[in-house]
């Protein structure tokens, strides 16, 4: 794949000599890095040597200087004209970088490349991805391939992909990447597996990317042979420490650990009696002579819970306060898992004396894997409308990455990951602004194009939740893969959380969770505004009412409809509006080279029908509760519910089936 790669670089020169009327076809392997070489280059090592090169490789316009100042924030730059001359000055070489992709996307994006006044300076010091990926090369909840850092046979990552890698990060302000799944396996930490990460680290650093791990919190056990993995035992501790300082002589700017401890199954302190900062605490304290972070998962959730929304609140608040100051706690956006729509994790809101990051999902577990035309940035937009970005130290994204020649397995799905780096250097830019950015530089800046594009992709986040699970229904989703509708999947045994029913608690007066104070009580993790509002089913916002309220069918919504006829109509908008978007993206195809046109087209196919086999699915099945008619204005089912209950989706469809998921 990656002479693939390698091979659609060079293809592109010899088609631009030959430029036609038409756009040339195009893989996408180049992400919304396209610009043409005008020069072949030295290579020039280090942080600041990068800048040079991508400059000399790719700038087009005048002389520009590179400098090094005093006194700026950290990976912070300006960019200045002084006559003919451009002068970026920042007080790192990582700044110097960031100033040089800044020039080359105004340029790339035929934006006006004179007279420069920009000053740029980063919400946070740690912009980071999480790639799922396992030892074996899959990628949990990846649907763009296999891994491009490991493999079964041990075979070592293509310093070419490798490199793409490192740039298209670097363009957009990512500084760190952990390269493992939080599900970690021992071996992340065995001396093979370090030599790999020592590799990795190798070419990411002239792109100012630190590499951080995963770690299994019973390694100790599993790898070291100790009888126990209790962080206050003094032979666990120094076997951590050693394991450190091993990782630190490979890899000397090696960035720390990321642990998901006593969740799903996963070891922790708690196995040994002890809390979660008794645990974060420990690995901080060997992580911390070589300037090492851990960042700890709030993820944690427990079977005998009447309400999983509570329970990461539940944990963390008693522990405000205890974590050593190089642990950041890191909390998913929403209280749940990624659903399409979530109100914020309280957490957020609650925690005041313990650093946070945020975890978005950029892989859409939730939102019609590499299928579906969804732009997470108004998801995330929305998510900071809610938590000030100032209270949090971090972003971390949940990479979309695999070995597929476009990396992301829709095209559109790169505009996931460049938004989500756009975001964590300054989570204040609009997503119309980015997606404007993105399109620019990966298909075209023609204004028509750019603006009807825009439009859809701003559009496709509400669209989904419409076709999904709208009125803050959540987690409906097939067991297992995620990917199509299961309201009604139960199975004997399994753990009631992981089954639709426990989520949408459909009967014959109504649907949704009751999470009201005369409920479970959730309500009440929100600050007493919000809980207030949330809490009355006249006042909570339409687009959370199921979340919060088991909500009556007759209830009357804000558009005059019951709350039954109301949710018949938003799963109509949805199936609807992907039919809008085909559409669209037809009348686009003069901008659009052939190959991208024609992907890209039958992926808004797929989202189309996939669209109606929700509609199909959710209506009919509530339907034997609800026992109302679907409304006359409304597309009837062209299914009937026996058909649906039966319809397996053939795996193929939508990932790679080696994760063998149990829910
Ligand atoms: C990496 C969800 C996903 C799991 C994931 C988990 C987590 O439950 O379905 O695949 O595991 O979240 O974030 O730890």
């Amino acid at each position: 794949m990656g002479t693939k790669r390698g091979l659609m670089a060079a293809c592109l020169l010899l088609l631009a000599v030959w430029s036609t009327a038409a756009p040339s076809d195009e893989d996408g392997s180049l992400l919304w890095l396209r610009q043409k070489p005008t020069t072949t280059t030295n290579t020039i090592t280090g942080v600041k040597g990068t800048a040079m090169t991508e400059l000399q490789t790719y700038w087009q316009g005048g002389p520009v200087v590179l400098k090094r100042q005093k006194g700026l924030a950290r990976d912070s730059y300006t960019i200045k004209s002084q006559g003919e001359k451009t002068i970026i000055t920042a007080s790192n070489d990582a700044g110097l970088l960031y100033g040089a992709y800044h020039l080359l996307r105004l340029q790339q994006s035929g934006q006006p490349c004179t007279s420069f006044d920009i000053h740029e300076q980063p919400a946070y010091d740690l912009r980071i991805l999480n790639h799922w990926d396992n030892p074996n090369g899959t990628v949990e909840r990846g649907f763009a391939g296999r891994s491009i850092f490991w493999s079964e046979d041990s075979t070592k990552p293509n310093p070419a992909i490798i490199k793409q890698y490192a740039r298209a990060n670097a363009s957009i302000g990512i500084n760190g990447t952990v390269l493992n799944n939080v599900n970690a396996k021992p071996e992340a930490l065995s001396a093979a597996s370090l030599q790999t990460t020592k590799d990795i680290a190798d070419q990411l650093r002239p792109y100012g990317i630190r590499v951080y791990l995963s770690i299994n919190f019973a390694s100790p056990i599993k790898l070291g042979g100790l009888k126990t993995a209790d962080p206050l035992d003094a032979s666990v501790i120094r076997w951590w420490k050693d394991k450190v300082d091993e990782i630190y002589k490979l890899i000397p700017d090696f960035g720390g650990f990321l642990v998901k401890a006593n969740s799903e199954g996963e070891p922790g302190p708690q196995d040994f009696g002890r809390s979660h900062a008794d645990g974060a605490n420990m690995l901080a304290d060997v992580l911390r002579p070589h300037k090492g972070i851990v960042m700890w998962r709030a993820f944690v959730y427990a079977p005998q819970s009447d309400d999983r929304a509570n329970q990461a609140y539940l944990e963390f608040m008693p522990l405000d306060g205890q974590f050593r100051d190089n642990v950041i706690i890191q909390i998913k956006n929403g209280p749940i898992d990624f659903q399409p729509r979530e109100p914020y994790s309280p957490l957020f809101t609650a925690l005041t004396r313990t650093p946070m990051m945020v975890e978005f999902q950029i892989t859409q577990e939730y939102l019609g894997a590499a299928n579906h035309l969804v732009y997470l940035a108004p998801m995330w937009q929305e998510f900071f409308s809610f938590v000030k970005p100032s209270s949090l130290k971090a972003m971390a994204g949940v990479a979309n990455i695999g070995d597929d020649t476009n990396w992301c397995g829709h095209h559109f799905a790169q505009a996931n990951w460049y938004a989500f780096g756009r975001l964590a250097w300054n989570p204040s830019l609009s997503s119309r602004e980015i997606a404007e950015e993105w399109l620019a530089q990966t298909f075209t800046s023609e204004a028509s194009f750019v603006a009807a594009l825009s439009q859809l992709m701003q559009d496709s986040r509400e669209t989904c939740v419409n076709y999904m699970m709208p009125l803050g229904l959540h987690h409906i989703f097939a067991n297992g893969h995620h990917y199509g509708p299961m309201p009604w999947f139960t199975a004997p045994g399994m753990r009631a959380d992981w089954t639709p029913p426990y989520y949408h608690r459909a009967d014959s007066i109504g649907l949704g969770f009751d999470r009201t104070r005369a409920g479970t009580g959730n309500v009440g993790q929100y600050p007493e505004s919000l809980s207030r509002l949330y809490n009355d089913i006249n006042t909570c916002p339409e687009n959370l009412l199921a979340w919060f309220h088991h909500v009556p069918w007759d209830h009357r919504m804000q558009s005059g409809r019951t709350f039954w006829d109301e949710l018949c109509h938003k799963y109509d908008e949805g199936v609807k509006a992907t039919r809008h978007f085909l559409a669209v993206w037809d009348a686009m195809q003069p901008y659009v080279d052939r190959q991208r046109y024609e992907e890209v087209q039958r992926k808004l196919r797929i989202q189309a029908r996939d669209a109606v086999w929700w509609h199909d699915a959710c209506l009919l099945y509530f339907q034997t509760f609800s026992r109302r008619p679907i409304p006359q204005d409304v597309e009837h089912p062209v299914h009937n519910l026996d058909e649906m209950m039966q319809f397996q989706i053939p795996i193929t469809m939508y990932e790679n089936p080696e994760c063998g998921y149990t829910k």
